[in-house]
């Protein structure tokens, strides 16, 4: 008989949704929103619908595989355990453990994810990532400014009389602040979005402003002059809670509104007016991830919370800059879990450039990579080279529930189970501060096992196995056990099914920052020590017309590689009824110059790599710029992450995937 259950969305996503999911014949055949769910009320989207259709595909991996000849072969799991830790044990002894790569994403937001980490620290410390191909760039960026990086509670738009939304996909990506915004809309509140590509949100908008993709940075500086000029900024937040206005201000003086409207291709009057805009309090500014994925990420996101500051918009109902909320994932006791002090030895490579650090590795090489949560071949930049990199290594381990582009490579498979399978709880750093609970539900099919289980048959054979001895119930206790004082506890939330983190609604409302000086810091001293100049600077794109007018000779097109709407990342294109093809969306301007028409079969190239499709012509979207969703499977035709650069933003945190420019040709469909 069919049974209704509570669970929640593991993907990574801002929403972090509460499910009630349907099991029937010890299967779950449907998967639906929870009404209850304060933030998400009932809602889900496709991708949430869809993991019905994961769980029970007939694609899932059963089976421990290990690669001989150039052929996938079936072995227990004993024989998969013991070669695997067989051969940990003597790179560890021959090389010492940084031999060993952990390549890893955040797929799945439950909270016993980390238990990698402890795997891995009571190894004795492996080659580990640092940064983030995701929001790097940002979270380092208001690191710099506040000392950390804090959102305002969903409810708060309420408060709010100008809503700018900059950069976020919020109709695709965010789909509860969209509700949001549609009822805040009704109360009169005025929403503006900034955006190259005219999307879903632009159309809600009461006005939309195109910009060139990377040139965020420049506008706010524009609006910044702007309201110095009219006078219109918040003299007692700067005076008394800031630190390095001057520098600002010099910096600002420095270029002409003229010149800045030229570059980012804003008018002069759009800007003047976001200047009146952001001097009517309070403004919420919202900012997406896209923005910061440029060569100049981290200034972009940095002039944007300058504008926030200025115009008096921090710590106040109705305000702030919106960008993440890692006060959420801050909020679990994660060192208990994956307890840092048993790592003895360490090295790191930034997750954009881990293709590089593999192939240049020395004193140890990289002898083996174990991926976890994530398929590099599809979305980690530059695949060409993290092809090369990932094969030149003699064991590659995937951890995964599908035979991605990244398993088919590997030399052992280890099949996983998915969220319905074992109990987890969830949450996001990125929207509502929310933690959800997720039962087990149904049996892993197959042999496939939790993350969890693998780890302890591992440590065991290398003989840390008293570090694993936890159930399942003891983990979920020790990641929380710092909440129990504010009432939250494992008991309770399996009862209610998700509880309110202890975290505040309105953060920075005592003007007490995070950062070395207890200010917010326009001049940024953490940015001091971490040996960068620390000031603002008014950067661009690496690859640009200006910043380099030879590749833009050859490559005249600005590449966006946005997330798709109807996948999370890579995980749901091989489950759609079609099969997915590749679309090249170009703007009107784009279509033009090369006479193209809807569906024509196009190239798409640069010196990294090419990618052919469909075209579709996006009437409004920003002159020269074409999209790729991200994502595509190879046997697809994607990945577009064979254009990308792994390059690293300017602090060295971030990915530059939007950076990227290419050109276009239309070729015969034969
Ligand atoms: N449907 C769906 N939803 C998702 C995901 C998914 O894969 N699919 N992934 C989740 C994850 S992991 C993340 S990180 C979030 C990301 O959520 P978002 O930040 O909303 O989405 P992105 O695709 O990263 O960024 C794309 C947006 O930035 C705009 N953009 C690109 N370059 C620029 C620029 O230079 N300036 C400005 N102003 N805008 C620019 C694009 O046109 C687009 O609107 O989404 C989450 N939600
Ligand atoms: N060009 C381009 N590239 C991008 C982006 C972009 O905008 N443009 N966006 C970037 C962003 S924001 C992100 S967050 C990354 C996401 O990059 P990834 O996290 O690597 O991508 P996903 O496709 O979400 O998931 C990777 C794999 O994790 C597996 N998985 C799911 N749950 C589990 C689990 O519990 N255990 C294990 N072992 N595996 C599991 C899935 O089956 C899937 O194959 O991509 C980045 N790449
Ligand atoms: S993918 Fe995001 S919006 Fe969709 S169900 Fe999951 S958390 Fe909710
Ligand atoms: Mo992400």
């Amino acid at each position: 008989m069919a049974k209704v259950f509570h669970s929640a969305c593991p993907l990574n996503c801002w929403d972090s949704c509460g499910f009630q999911v349907t099991v029937e014949g010890g299967k779950v055949v449907k998967v639906e929103g929870d009404p209850d769910h304060p933030i998400t009320k009932g809602k889900i989207c496709g991708r949430g619908r869809m993991l019905e259709k994961r769980a029970n595909s007939q694609d899932r991996l059963l089976h421990p595989l290990k690669k001989v000849n150039g052929e996938f072969r079936q072995i227990s799991w004993n024989e998969a355990l013991d070669e695997i830790g067989g051969k940990m044990a003597s790179i560890k002894e021959q090389y010492g453990t940084t031999a060993i790569l952990h390549s890893h994403d955040y797929a799945n937001s439950g909270l016993l994810t980390n238990l990698d980490s402890r795997f891995f620290n009571c190894f004795g410390g492996v080659t580990e990532l640092t940064g983030s191909i995701c929001w790097g760039s940002g979270i380092e960026a208001q690191n710099w400014d506040f000392g950390d990086a804090y959102s305002h509670a969903p409810g708060d738009l309420a408060n709010s009389k100008n809503i700018v939304i900059w950069g976020r996909n919020v109709a695709r990506t965010n789909m509860h602040l969209y509700q949001n915004l549609q009822n805040v809309k009704k109360n009169f509140t005025k929403i503006y979005v900034i955006d190259p590509v005219y999307n879903a949100t632009a159309k809600l908008a009461d006005e939309y402003i195109t910009i060139k993709p990377g040139f965020d940075g420049l506008l706010a500086a524009g609006i910044i002059k702007e309201m110095l000029r009219l006078k219109l900024e918040d003299k007692e937040f700067i005076k008394n809670f800031s630190l390095g206005f001057s520098d600002l201000e010099q910096l600002i003086n420095g270029i002409s509104l003229t010149e800045i409207s030229s570059l980012c291709e804003v008018p002069e009057a759009a800007i003047t007016n976001l200047a009146r805009i952001y001097a009517d309090r309070p403004v919420a500014t919202i900012m997406g991830l896209g923005m910061q994925r440029y060569k100049n990420g981290g200034n972009t996101i940095r002039l944007i919370d300058a504008l926030v500051a200025v115009s008096g918009n921090i710590g106040i109902p109705g305000g702030g800059a919106n960008y993440a909320n890692k006060q959420v994932g801050q909020s679990f006791d994660l060192s208990t879990l994956t307890i840092p002090e048993r790592r003895q030895t360490s090295r790191q490579f930034t997750m954009m450039k881990q293709a590089e650090g593999i192939l240049k590795a020395v004193d140890p090489e990289i002898k083996m990579i174990i991926v976890t949560c994530g398929n590099p071949l599809t979305q980690v930049p530059d695949t060409n080279k993290v092809k090369v990199a990932f094969s030149a290594v003699d064991t590659l381990v995937v951890f995964d529930q599908f035979m991605t582009d990244t398993a088919q490579l590997a030399d052992y498979v280890l099949p996983v189970a998915t969220a319905f399978e074992t109990e987890d709880i969830y949450y996001s750093s990125m929207y509502h501060h929310y933690v959800n609970h997720g039962p087990k539900l149904v049996e892993p099919p197959g042999e496939a096992k939790t993350d969890e289980w693998i780890w302890a048959g591992l440590a065991e054979r290398l003989g840390f196995g008293e570090d694993f001895v936890f159930s399942r119930e003891e983990w979920l206790k020790l990641g929380m056990q710092n909440l129990e004082t504010h009432g939250i506890t494992l008991e309770k939330i399996r009862a209610e099914k998700f509880l309110e983190l202890p975290v505040e609604a309105i953060p920075w409302s005592n003007r007490k920052f995070k950062t070395p000086s207890g200010k917010y810091e326009f001049t940024s001293s953490k940015a001091l020590i971490a040996g960068f100049d620390g000031k603002i600077s008014l950067s661009l794109p690496s690859e640009t017309k200006w910043s380099n007018p030879e590749l833009a000779e050859k490559y005249p097109y600005s590449l966006l590689t946005i997330h798709p709407l109807r996948s999370n990342h890579s995980q749901h294109y091989h489950l759609f009824e079609q099969p997915p093809k590749v679309k090249i969306e170009v703007a009107l301007s784009v279509a033009e110059e090369h006479g193209l028409k809807e569906q024509d079969y196009v190239r798409i190239w640069n010196e990294r790599g090419e990618i052919k499709g469909y075209v579709t012509i996006l009437k409004n979207a920003h002159p020269g710029t074409i999209n790729i969703d991200e994502g595509i499977w190879s046997r697809f035709g994607g990945p577009v992450n064979m254009l990308t650069s792994s390059d690293e933003s300017d602090n060295r945190m971030g990915s530059t995937l939007y950076d990227c420019l290419v050109n276009i040709e239309k070729l015969n469909l034969s």
